[in-house]
């Protein structure tokens, strides 16, 4: 149990002999002390000074976080770091957990398609990784690589897995940015955006959360196509967390957000799921209103599997027949997100225009236990 608690969070099964549900505890025994989790590793001060001479070498650097290092600490450090030497801050592209909002240092993420992150890494002389795997693209396409390290970049690991990515930032930065920690702001603070009116789309759903996330809220984000405009909205968004899918199997919004609100239930848990994920697991909303959590669940419903529409194009599949497509499509029936959610004790309801998600949002978060609401929006591919 410890080696599955220590960073960087690894997934692990605990197989055991059924005997142990009838076994008597031994003399003595009381429930066991509690797993901690073992502390991060140190990382080499040859390492960071290796990582300081390349950063002062004014070569074109990119600091790309990820783990443990896309939390406050870290994004403090490596936004002194990047103020003082020039090198791109990027962060990975599905984040465990992204703290953001409330004047941190806003850090782009590695662009999910890899004609898009190409031309983010496009010159890069050196890759520092700080808690993070060097990057591939999430899919293979026919023809292009899947590693995404330009030729003839440098890769850089400040560490190995498990170690204190966050604190070798702050000890870099301390070497080639020293003097008192600030948060640089590259531009202006984003605000926040106003309140949408018009046709309800991934956009305009974007608009509304930007406008309505309230402080200290954790948000699931399992949104994937009709989410793409929710980074740049929530920018300038209270202090909040952002947590997203970081492996491939979809179905992990709902359950993601059971978890979030049984560990933080001062905290107001955001929800933002789409239509096809959704059903994976959708019997989490039964848990959802059994144990009364404060989850507000907003159902990008689409109708589609649309993300594999795009990708179907992109691999040069676009002259599929009506049955390939058929199996990307959702509708046929519709589904009904609210009888779903009503027929597991989740108060729901609809939204088919911007003003409506904008009221019904407002509504939800201002009020305590589980809501669904289920956002109609088109598809895009
Ligand atoms: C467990 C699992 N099954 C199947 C897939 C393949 N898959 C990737 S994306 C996707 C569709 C996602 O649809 P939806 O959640 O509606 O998001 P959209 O593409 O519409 O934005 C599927 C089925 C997967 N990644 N994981
Ligand atoms: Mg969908």
């Amino acid at each position: 149990m410890a080696a599955a608690l220590a960073p960087p969070g690894q997934v692990a099964t605990l197989i055991l002999p059924a005997d142990v549900s009838w076994m008597a505890v031994p003399s003595g025994g009381g429930p066991a002390a509690p797993v901690r989790a073992p502390a991060p590793g140190k990382v080499g001060d040859d390492i960071i000074e290796a990582a300081a001479a390349v950063l002062r070498s004014r070569e074109r650097c990119v600091l790309l976080l990820g783990g443990a290092a896309t939390r406050e600490t870290g994004l403090l450090a490596a936004s002194r770091i990047a103020a003082a030497t020039g090198a791109r801050l990027l962060c990975e592209t599905f984040p465990a957990r992204l703290e953001r909002g409330g004047g941190l240092p806003e850090v782009d993420r590695l662009a999910y398609l890899a004609e898009a992150a190409t031309s983010q890494l496009d010159g890069a002389q050196h890759l520092l990784l700080a808690g993070a795997r060097s990057p591939v693209s999430f899919f293979a396409y026919p023809g292009r690589p899947s590693d995404l390290v330009p030729p003839g970049c440098d890769v850089h690991q400040l560490g190995s897995a498990g170690d204190d990515a966050a604190g070798a930032l702050e000890q870099l930065a301390d070497m080639v940015a020293p003097g008192p920690a600030r948060v640089p702001w590259p531009g202006e603070r984003p605000q926040p955006p106003v309140l949408p009116v018009g046709e309800l789309t991934g956009e305009s759903i974007a608009q509304a959360v930007g406008a309505l996330l309230p402080e200290g809220a954790i948000v699931c984000d399992e949104a994937n196509t009709a989410g793409s405009w929710l980074p740049a909205a929530t920018a300038g968004a209270p202090r909040h967390d952002w947590l997203t899918l970081t492996g491939g199997a979809i179905g992990l919004g709902l359950p993601l957000a059971t978890g979030a609100a049984v560990a933080c239930p001062d905290r107001s848990v955001l929800c933002l799921q789409a239509d096809g994920s959704a059903m994976y697991t959708i019997s989490a909303l039964w848990t959802h209103a059994r144990e009364q959590l404060d989850i507000t669940t907003v159902i990008f419903n689409n109708r589609s599997y649309d993300i594999l529409n795009l990708e179907l194009q992109r691999v040069g599949a676009d002259a599929a027949g009506p049955r390939a497509k058929d199996l990307l499509d959702l509708s046929r029936p519709d589904l009904d997100f609210v009888a779903l959610a009503t027929g597991m004790g989740v108060p729901a309801s609809r939204a088919r225009t911007a003003q409506e998600l904008g009221k019904q949002l407002g509504q939800a978060l201002s009020e305590p236990g589980p809501h669904l609401i289920e956002a109609v929006i088109p598809a895009m591919f």
